[in-house]
């Protein structure tokens, strides 16, 4: 009887060492993040804080701006964000990126600091 213990334990925890391995396999999938540069016109910090906190949505770890190099570095998760819809909100409170431009009315409700053109 107490050996049928032991080997129910066992297999208990062979059981349970098999579901944690799996499960951060499964994490490591989730976690996986792609990281992409790209242009984004601007011209000072109050740019830079508009750019990234436009860029930081949900599914983006990392957003950074340089308004020496105009280049936006973002740390993404592909399957939670798609690049296209970050360059559709940057143009869409006035910032150029490489696929979409501010329209008129955007660009012209920057701030007078922030007139890029
Ligand atoms: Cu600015």
């Amino acid at each position: 009887m107490k050996t049928l213990k032991l080997l129910f334990v066992a297999i208990l925890a062979i059981a349970m060492s098999t579901t944690v391995s799996a499960q951060t396999k499964d994490h490591s999938t989730m976690a996986m993040t792609k990281t992409e540069t790209i242009k984004v016109s601007g011209k000072c910090e109050s740019c830079k804080a508009r750019i990234e906190k436009t860029a930081k949505v949900d599914g983006v770890t990392k957003a950074v701006w340089s308004d020496k190099t105009k280049m936006l570095t973002i740390v993404y998760n592909p399957s939670k964000v798609k690049m296209d819809d970050i360059q559709k909100s940057l143009a869409a409170v006035g910032h150029d990126t490489p696929k979409y431009k501010a329209t008129d009315k955007a660009y012209n409700a920057l701030p007078g600091c922030c007139k890029y053109r």
